[in-house]
């Protein structure tokens, strides 16, 4: 492994059959970018979906197709590791002991809990869903990582985890934890739904017409480009505060084709929306199409996939253990003596 290379850590959570258009945009396409100069670790992190209280059979499906799906975007487990993190124990140790240096009132102010308690109500919210982001911490600062991908809605999450470095750094001296850095691209950090362009696209947006699922039936993909909002008026331009509709297209557009979104509006002036829709749709499913197949074909193959996620755990745990051992020992556990 190339220790001098900087660490990226990312992760998804498994809380779906398929990834939209916004995880792929928004995370995963720079997590491939970043494995050239990178040390790079990604994990299918499951024990942040039990906190939606999922299917048991349908979450063991969704963490394998979740990792299938990091490795057909180009997720290379020659050069990267990937693993579940359920099977690297030191994360649930780690949120423990994080859990004892975060505020009541620091974990309260955090905007994706009050979002989610407040739609399932305060009888439906469990005390994972409150610590979310401390795992979340523990899932950085294990690996000592330099660099976070991750899309716009993640940035409140991040700061919490530099806050909690700091921290650890103060209290129980320099290098206990390295600061990570989050990183968003601007112009991907956020999807927007294709049916409501003013808000992110989501795996529990209300309406999954807005949706672009990765593993999607190619014919259902263009449908939804071409059923896509729009907005009043005909002029293709690029205005997020008067023509969300429109707008969203032309990001998509841009971030898979290469094209910039001033090119693209040079394009299609004087044409119309409906141009611009069936011209994405064909962009987006010749883009998508091999990633579907080699997606389809690790979940086919779950014996592979298993031994990539193996592999993968044995290593992410031999750095995790190092990492906790030195914030046991200066927080002062004891270390038994069969460790010694
Ligand atoms: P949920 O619907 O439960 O909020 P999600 O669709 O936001 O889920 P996550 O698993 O929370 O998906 O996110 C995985 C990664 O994808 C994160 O890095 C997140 O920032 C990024 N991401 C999610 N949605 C978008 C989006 N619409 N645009 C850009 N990035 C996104
Ligand atoms: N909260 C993240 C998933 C996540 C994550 C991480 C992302 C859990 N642990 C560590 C980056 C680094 C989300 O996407 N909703």
């Amino acid at each position: 492994m190339g220790c001098m290379k900087p660490r990226v850590f990312s992760a998804m959570q498994p809380t779906s059959d398929s990834l939209h258009l916004g995880n792929y945009l928004g995370a995963l396409v720079n997590w491939v970018a970043l494995q050239e100069d990178y040390d790079a670790i990604y994990s299918v992190v499951d024990l942040h979906a039990l906190t939606v209280s999922p299917e048991p059979e349908q979450l063991r499906s969704r963490t394998r197709r979740t990792a299938a799906q990091f490795l057909a975007a180009g997720v290379d487990p020659a050069r990267s590791l990937v693993f579940v993190q359920s099977h690297v124990p030191e994360h649930a140790e780690l949120a423990w002991l994080l859990s004892t240096f975060t505020g009541f009132g620091e974990a309260s102010r955090m905007t994706q809990f009050k979002d989610k308690s407040a739609k399932v109500g305060e009888s439906g919210t469990n005390v994972g869903l409150f610590t979310y982001p401390v795992l979340m911490a523990a899932d950085i600062l294990l690996y000592d990582t330099d660099l976070v991908p991750v899309g716009e809605d993640q940035r409140q999450h991040l700061e919490l985890s530099r806050d909690l470095a700091e921290r650890l750094n103060t209290r129980l001296g320099e290098g206990s934890a390295t600061v990570p850095e989050p990183y968003i691209v601007k112009e991907t950090a956020k999807i927007y739904d294709l049916q409501e362009p003013t808000k992110k696209m989501s795996k529990s947006a209300s309406n999954g017409k807005g949706l672009i699922e990765i593993l999607e039936d190619p014919k259902k993909v263009a449908k939804s480009i071409k059923s896509a909002v729009t907005d009043t008026g005909a002029e293709i331009r690029f205005d997020r505060e008067t023509k969300p509709g429109v707008s969203s297209l032309l990001s998509i557009y841009s971030a898979i084709d290469g094209r910039s979104i001033e090119q693209l509006v040079e394009d299609y002036q004087g044409k119309m929306y409906g141009h611009l829709k069936v011209d994405l749709a064909d962009a987006v499913v010749a883009y998508l199409t091999p990633i579907r197949d080699n997606a389809m074909e690790w979940i086919e193959s779950p014996d592979s996939l298993d031994s990539v996620l193996d592999e993968g755990a044995t290593k992410a745990s031999a750095i995790a253990r190092g990492t906790l051992e030195r914030l046991y020992d200066r927080v002062g556990l004891l270390k038994p003596q069969r460790w010694r």
